[in-house]
């Protein structure tokens, strides 16, 4: 029998929306959803049939028989699963109270299901990847305008200028504001892209800095300088809506562009003719803040420095700007009912909220518990619970990690592949690939806000489940059942609904419900209550920060340097990988089967290293090392050597990725204790490594 339905990815974060087409329960087409990205896709979202079929995924639930890490598995029902898993929570509980279980996730729009269940079963230790992620610019964000990363959405298709700093958008892909990009450059707009590489997106760009490593700071403050200093900002916005600028003007006096010029090894010119271009193109002009850009020590600043000139463009709640998501709210309307329960009132392990009050309570930091779980301080952790998470592969130090791991009666993983951490833990909870499973509604604010759902283009092929069953199930053998008030999904889709008059069938039509005609926008002289901050002004100046001992504006300090014969490990994505769960997939391995690492020519030709050798890769102040075939060029610059995220995997039963590769987290050794105190991220950028020719070259062959 024939299918069609509209679905969400999930062959990354970014959910884009599909419609998926199927016969006889077997996937036979996947797009991009026609009414929203004209049918667009990326390979991943396309490889997504090879997943469902890939028999190197685990097919029902596995409790542990060897060691950890041994990988002996028994396979056990559901009902045996859910109960080892309840009577081992209920021993720690009674033993350690509730608070010795963490539960991590990788956050996003069914978040509230896992808290749920873990603020049910009394714990306050709820935890995302995200402190490896965008921390550091959701706490930027917070601390000029009150609201965090999401706060805005930004109009690329109508901007004059989208300014992108390591924000390596056609690898790493996000495919709506792919197209508006694209369609923003065949209008004439222009993009400029700054890195430490040349890459897709640099490629595409109208004006590319190739910057030193770790000094986009330094960049951004020449721009702030040369703009005030010549007076090109929006003066009546800044009147209006801004507190410190004062401040910033008397900070930003010695900054200028031929002080960040030498500093980013680029031209003084360059930087005036890209302000220069950007006053003629102001205010629709988008400096994107970062999204990943918690790298270096700085990056909270730096990201901070891209809001100021975001700020200094006035082009916050505008066409081609920076806009404010609107919500069920706006357009009249009720919002759905989700999954809630209040955080217990218990100090969380990774001491955000009590001794790290400037963080947004949220999601706290995953990696403060991993030492904390050492010190069994400020109480022991006794159980950690994944979910849709990889902490070993997310976060760097994975032997560090192990310790912390060790203390822990029970670790759970659930996922629809064996990860990394799931290898090593006790139970593996098999979920249903995205394609074989419902999820719930999700609200998707934004300028024309609506609702969202993902339902199943086929029946599961193996004995896994989906996570709001998953959950459900296990609240119930915790009596906390009453938290999930459903049986089906039907159930918690009628509840969900419930409050808005909307039923499933207006998903048919479209796959989402739109909740307005029109795109909304408020009165921008008026934006008065729109800034979440104390003052309900844009703040550069922030009490919060002052409170916390932190600058508001940090003085520049130059990144280190690497030593002889060492590089800065620098990392990222490529448009055909998600992290680590898709190196083993069938189609995806065979388009990137491993991750070359990139060196500079000359860098390369000091250590007699040529294109396509193998190269030993050592980390900083430790043994470990891996050994990977080099890709030699002069697009990057001669301090860093570059690899994508995720390879290096050592599960013997994806053979696929079976050590294809080497794993950047694993050499960021130490690194769990190295992080942004005002940002609160990790400063993964800040590692260095040794390279040499390995060895383990093939000895030349002599012609006969
Ligand atoms: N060294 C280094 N560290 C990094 C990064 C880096 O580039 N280098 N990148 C950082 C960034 S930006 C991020 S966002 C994090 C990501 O870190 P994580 O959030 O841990 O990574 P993911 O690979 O997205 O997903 C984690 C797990 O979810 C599983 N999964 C995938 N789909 C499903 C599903 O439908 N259901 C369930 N239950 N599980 C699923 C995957 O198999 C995987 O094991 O890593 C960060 N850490
Ligand atoms: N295909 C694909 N797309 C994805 C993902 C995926 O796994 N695969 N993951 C999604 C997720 S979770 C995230 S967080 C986003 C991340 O998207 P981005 O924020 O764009 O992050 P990365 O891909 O990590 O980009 C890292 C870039 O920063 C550069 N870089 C390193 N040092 C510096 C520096 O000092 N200055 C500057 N300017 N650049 C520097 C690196 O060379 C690299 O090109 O991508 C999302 N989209
Ligand atoms: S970027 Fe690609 S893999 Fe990620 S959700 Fe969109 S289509 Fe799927
Ligand atoms: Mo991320």
């Amino acid at each position: 029998m024939k299918k069609s339905v509209y679905s969400i990815c999930g062959m990354c974060t970014v959910r884009c929306p599909i419609r998926v087409e199927s016969e006889n329960n077997q996937v036979t087409w996947i797009e991009g959803n026609p009414h929203l990205l004209d049918g667009a896709l990326c390979a991943k979202g396309s490889a997504g049939a090879a997943l469902i079929s890939d028999t190197e995924r685990p097919q029902q639930p596995l409790i542990r028989e060897g060691a950890r890490g041994a990988g002996r598995w028994k396979k056990v029902s559901w009902t045996t699963a859910y109960d080892y898993i309840a009577d081992k929570l209920k021993t720690i509980k009674t033993e350690y109270g509730p608070e010795s279980v963490v539960l991590s996730s990788r956050g996003g729009p069914w978040q509230g299901m896992y808290k749920t269940f873990i603020h049910a079963f009394g714990s306050p230790n709820y935890t995302n990847h995200d402190c490896t992620c965008g921390r550091n610019t959701h706490h930027a964000s917070l601390s000029i305008n009150g609201v965090g990363r999401k706060g805005f959405v930004y109009d690329i298709k109508n901007a004059n200028h989208l300014v992108l700093f390591g924000r390596n958008m056609f690898a790493s892909l996000r495919i709506a504001e792919n197209l508006q990009t694209m369609d923003m450059l065949d209008k004439g707009g222009k993009l400029t892209y700054v890195d430490v590489r040349q890459t897709m997106t640099g490629i595409k760009a109208t004006r590319f800095f190739q910057v030193r490593p770790g000094t986009d700071y330094a960049l951004a403050l020449g721009m702030i300088h040369e703009i005030i200093e010549r007076k090109l900002y929006d003066a009546d916005f800044i009147k209006r809506y801004v507190t410190g600028f004062e401040e910033l003007c008397d900070f930003i006096n010695d900054y200028t562009p031929a002080w960040a010029a030498k500093e980013c090894g680029i031209k003084e010119k360059s930087i005036t003719a890209f302000v220069e271009e950007v006053a003629k193109d102001s205010p629709k002009v988008i400096f994107h803040p970062g999204w990943n850009l918690s790298r270096y020590k700085d990056s909270f600043y730096a990201s901070r420095a891209l809001h100021i000139l975001n700020i200094l463009m006035g082009n916050i709640e505008m066409k081609g700007g920076l806009i404010i998501p609107k919500g069920p709210g706006d357009c009249g309307v009720k919002g759905i009912r989700s999954l809630d329960c209040p955080k217990p009132d218990i100090k969380r392990a990774d001491g955000v909220g009590w001794k790290y009050k400037h963080f947004d309570k949220g999601p706290g930091l995953a990696h403060l518990f991993i030492n904390n779980m050492i010190a069994e301080d400020p109480y022991p952790i006794k159980a950690w619970i994944a979910m849709r998470h990889d902490p070993f592969c997310g976060l760097p130090d994975p032997q560090q990690q192990k310790l912390a791991m060790d203390k822990c009666d029970l670790l759970v993983s659930i996922d629809t592949h064996y990860s990394e951490f799931g290898w090593y833990c006790d139970v593996i909870l098999p979920e249903s690939t995205y394609l074989e499973r419902d999820t719930p509604i999700c609200v998707q604010k934004g300028p024309k806000p609506r609702l969202a759902v993902r339902r199943k283009a086929v029946d599961p092929v193996f004995d896994t489940k989906p996570s709001w069953e998953i959950f459900k199930q296990l609240a119930e053998r915790l009596d906390i059942g009453s938290h999930f008030p459903y049986n089906t999904i039907e159930e918690l889709w009628d509840w969900q609904l419930e409050p808005t008059g909307f039923t499933m069938s207006d998903f048919d039509d479209k796959g989402f419900i739109s909740l307005t005609d029109e795109v909304i926008m408020y009165d921008r002289d008026n934006l008065d209550g729109q800034f979440k901050t104390p003052s309900g002004k844009i703040e550069i100046i922030s009490k919060k920060l002052d409170d916390a001992g932190l600058p508001s504006l940090l003085p520049y300090e130059s990144p280190e340097k690497p030593s002889k014969g060492m590089f800065r490990l620098v990392y990222g994505r490529s448009a055909v990988h998600a992290h680590g769960h898709t190196i083993n997939n069938p189609l995806l391995s065979e388009l990137m089967p491993e991750n070359k690492v990139w060196i500079n020519k000359r860098s390369a030709a000091k250590l007699g290293i040529n294109d396509g050798d193998l190269i030993d890769v050592i980390a900083q102040g430790s043994s470990y090392s891996g050994t990977v075939h080099a890709h030699v060029t002069e697009f990057i610059h001669p301090e860093a050597i570059y690899m994508v995220h995720g390879f290096g995997r050592q599960i013997p039963l994806q053979t696929r990725a079976y050590h294809a590769g080497i794993s950047d987290q694993k050499l960021m050794v130490g690194k769990l204790d190295d992080w942004d105190k005002a940002g609160g991220a990790i400063n993964l950028c800040e590692a260095f490594v040794a390279v040499r020719r390995s060895a383990r070259n093939p000895k030349r062959r002599v012609e006969l």
